[in-house]
C-alpha cells in the first residue's frame, strides 16, 4: 500500500498520550454552519471527557452567522464560541470553511490543532485520540488528516462522492504524491501550528485539497500520516450542494498547477440558468500575517 503513513486510532492509548503530551498545548477548532442537532454532543464528549482527562485544552468553534442554535448549544455545552468574520478582518475577505480554519488557527492557543466538523452523527473522543496519537508520539509527524469508512443511505462505503467523483481522480492526476491519501477532503485532521502557519488557506470548501498540496510541496509527504477512525456518519448533502464543492475543489486544484486565469471566483453553470458563484482565493499563511503586523507596529 503506498501513500502516507497509515495508522489506526486503536493504536494509541489516552494514558500513552498524555504522557507524550507533556506541556504541548492541544486546541481543538470546529468550524461550523448551521449545527444545530450535533454540535452539542461533540463539544460535550471534548468538553466533559478529553478536558478533564488532560488531552484537550481548549474547544474552539468559529460559528458563520448560523440562523439556528448552533452558538447557543456549543457555548451551553463548554466551547468557546467565536463569530467567523470577526478576526483579521484588515487581512483580506474571504468566507466559507476556509476562513473559519484560518482564522481558527489565529484564535487558539494550541501549539497543536485539531480540526473537526460539527455535522458528525457518530463523533466519539477516539476522533481526537486518533488524529493526535501520531503528532503527539512522532515528532517527525507534521499533519494527520483522518480517514473512515463512509456509508450512504446505509451502505458501507458509498459515501465521498466528491471524494471519489472529483478528489481522488485529481490528485492522482495531477499530485500523485498525494494519491494514496484515503480521505482527502477529510474535515478532520491535526497539525502543528508551526507547519499551518506556513501555508495559505484557501477561501470555502477548497481548503482541505489546497492544504494537502501546499503541505507536500512545502514540507514533503513524510510530514503526513493518516489515521483510521472507523465509520464516520454526517449529513449527506444534494447533490445540487457537491456540485458547487467541487466547483471549489476543482478551482483549489487547477490554481495549483497554473491553469487558471486569475480571478476571485468561478462561476458554476446550471443546466437551468443558475448561475453560483464559487469564491476562490488564498487567506495567507499566518507567519506573513504576523511578520506584516510586527513592521507596521515597528514602522
Ligand atoms: N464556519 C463555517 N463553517 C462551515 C462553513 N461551511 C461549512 N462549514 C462547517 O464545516 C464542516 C464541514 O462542512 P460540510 O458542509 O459538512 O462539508 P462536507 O462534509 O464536505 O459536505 C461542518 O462543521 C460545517 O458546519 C462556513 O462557511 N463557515
Ligand atoms: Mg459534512
Amino acid at each position: 500500500m503506498s501513500g502516507p503513513r497509515r495508522y489506526h486510532y486503536s493504536d494509541f492509548t489516552l494514558a500513552e498520550l498524555l504522557e507524550a503530551k507533556a506541556d504541548t498545548v492541544v486546541s481543538v477548532c470546529l468550524p461550523a454552519r448551521d449545527e444545530e442537532a450535533t454540535i452539542g454532543a461533540i463539544v460535550a464528549t471534548l468538553v466533559d471527557e478529553l478536558v478533564p482527562a488532560g488531552l484537550v485544552d481548549e474547544v474552539l468553534v468559529i460559528d458563520d452567522g448560523s440562523s439556528d442554535g448552533t452558538a447557543r448549544v456549543a457555548r451551553a455545552a463548554g466551547a468557546r464560541v467565536l463569530r467567523a468574520g470577526s478576526l483579521l478582518e484588515d487581512r483580506g475577505w474571504g468566507a466559507g470553511k476556509g476562513r473559519a480554519m484560518w482564522e481558527g488557527l489565529f484564535a487558539a492557543s494550541g501549539d497543536v490543532l485539531v480540526y473537526l466538523d460539527a455535522d458528525v452523527c457518530n463523533f466519539g473522543g477516539h476522533f481526537a485520540v486518533g488524529l493526535l496519537g501520531p503528532l503527539l508520539t512522532d515528532p517527525d509527524i507534521g499533519f494527520v488528516k483522518a480517514f473512515y469508512d463512509r456509508p450512504l443511505g446505509g451502505q458501507a462505503g458509498e459515501g465521498g462522492r466528491v471524494t471519489e467523483l472529483l478528489a481522488r481522480p485529481l490528485l492522482s492526476t495531477l499530485f500523485p504524491q498525494l494519491a494514496g491519501v484515503v480521505q482527502p477532503l477529510a474535515g478532520e485532521c491535526a497539525a502543528r501550528r508551526e507547519v499551518l502557519e506556513q501555508l495559505p488557506f484557501t477561501h470555502g470548501y477548497g481548503v482541505e485539497l489546497g492544504l494537502l498540496v501546499d503541505l507536500a510541496e512545502a514540507f514533503g509527504t513524510d510530514v503526513l500520516a493518516q489515521v483510521d477512525l472507523g465509520v464516520r456518519t454526517h449529513r449527506n448533502r444534494p447533490l445540487s450542494e457537491l456540485s458547487a464543492q467541487a466547483t471549489a475543489v476543482l478551482r483549489a486544484a487547477l490554481d495549483r498547477v497554473g491553469a487558471t486565469a486569475a480571478g476571485d471566483h468561478a462561476v458554476l453553470e446550471r443546466p437551468s440558468g443558475e448561475l453560483v458563484v464559487v469564491r476562490t482565493g488564498l487567506h495567507p499563511p499566518l507567519a506573513e500575517v504576523r511578520a506584516a503586523q510586527a513592521a507596521e507596529q515597528t514602522a
